[in-house]
């Protein structure tokens, strides 16, 4: 299962093409509303949010509430495209006022219009800006639609913004989700919560903008979904290029990550068990859930670090393309922390990631083969 995305932030539409769904999910477009909705919301984001309320129109590959094993399209409408039509028209003559000739640093304006040849950074920005991370949470809602019947879920918290950092828990999966949703900052520290959204208001008063980081966990995983065999299918690998390939992305981590390589081994390593409820498992689960490039029955554990949006009110130097005179990037309305937003982007790519997995194991037919297989499968490795 993979998705391709297409749509420019300013344009009429974002859409999403789901592809090898099998047959027989039950899809709620109700569940994809309100990851849309939690996509939308955190504090720190600016005024396009106002004027976004966003919901998924399904196009194809659903029939009466059910995947029929054809291509999956959903759509989110631009409802900002009706103030932007002069500038974003597909057909008529170009509209000289609306080019953006000071590329911000941090952004892909510059490298973009030197790679397409292009003499306007917007043909470049528009698809380059996070507006594009509304398709990846609705293909990732039938991704989630599939897990749901696996008996798996996806979650997500945020684990820093700016100089405030939570105390990451023993066992990350074990975060309650509502905690996360009833912060501003999705963040299930109260305390932290605080900080951090008083960080975001002072970066605000200066013109300034704030990374920071975010776990995404998964629970209900048979284990050896991946390969140990082969460099592409390596699921640490595969999870780490989906959530790299967010805006904004400059690390990523599975569990212990980083801090795991200032320690000796035995202080790393999670120590295999066995009883008869369970079957093995582990006492501690440092691993983040992933070992040889497959999950070990754990949980899986992630982070990846968002880097402060570049679109900057204080903006910093650039030079224009046109006379390469120096001169302040461009400003553009923007978000001052969109870190809440892209932590459920990251649950998203990473439940494309994780459906794909269990299809590539159990079947990508008919849902009802795919249980069958994952329960025979469950019973011949739980002694
Ligand atoms: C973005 C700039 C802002 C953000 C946008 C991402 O949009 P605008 O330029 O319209 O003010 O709000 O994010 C979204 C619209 C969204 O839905 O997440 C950018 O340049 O990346």
């Amino acid at each position: 299962m993979r998705y391709i995305s297409s749509g420019e932030s300013h344009g009429r539409a974002l859409t999403a093409v789901v592809i090898g769904v099998p047959a027989g999910v039950p899809v709620d477009i109700a569940d994809i509303d309100a990851d849309l909705a939690r996509r939308q919301s955190g504090y720190g984001r600016g005024g396009r949010m106002a004027i976004e309320s966003d919901r998924a129109l399904i196009l194809s590959g659903v029939r009466f509430g059910r995947t029929i094993g054809s291509p999956v399209t959903l759509t989110v409408s631009n409802r900002d495209w009706d103030n932007w039509t002069d500038v974003m028209a597909p057909q008529g003559p170009a509209n000289p006022a609306a080019r953006v000739t000071a590329p911000r640093p941090g952004h892909a304006d510059l490298a973009g219009i030197q790679k397409t040849g292009s003499a306007d950074c917007r043909d470049v920005l528009e698809r380059a800006s996070a507006r594009e991370t509304a398709a990846r949470v609705a293909a990732g809602g039938v991704a989630r639609a599939l897990l749901r019947q696996l008996g798996v879920s996806v979650s997500s918290f945020v684990t820093s913004i700016g100089s405030v950092s939570m105390e990451m828990p023993a066992d990350p999966s074990a975060v309650d989700p509502d905690t996360v949703e009833s912060s501003r900052v999705r963040c299930p520290d109260p305390d932290a919560s605080n900080r951090m959204i008083a960080e975001i208001d002072e970066a605000r008063a200066i013109g300034e903008s704030l990374g920071g980081t975010f776990c995404v966990t998964a629970r209900g995983l048979v284990p050896g979904l991946g390969t140990y065999a082969e460099a592409g299918g390596k699921l640490d690998a595969r999870l780490a290029s989906a959530v790299m390939s967010i805006p904004a992305i400059k690390g990523f981590e599975v569990g212990d990550g980083f801090a795991a390589a200032d320690r000796p081994g035995s202080q790393v390593h999670d120590e295999i068990a066995h009883n008869g409820e369970r079957g093995f498992y582990r006492r501690t689960n440092r691993a983040g859930g992933l070992e040889g490039g497959m999950t070990n029955g754990e949980p899986v554990w992630i982070r990846a670090a968002m880097k402060p949006i570049p679109t900057l009110m204080r903006p910093l130097g650039s030079v224009d393309i046109d006379t390469h005179e120096p001169v302040d990037a461009s400003r553009e309305r923007s978000d001052v922390c969109a870190v809440p937003a892209a932590a459920v982007v990251g649950e998203a790519e990473v439940a494309m990631v994780l459906a794909d997995a269990y299809l590539a194991k159990f079947g990508s037919d008919c849902l009802d083969d795919i249980v069958a297989a994952v329960a025979a499968y469950e019973a011949r490795i739980t002694p």
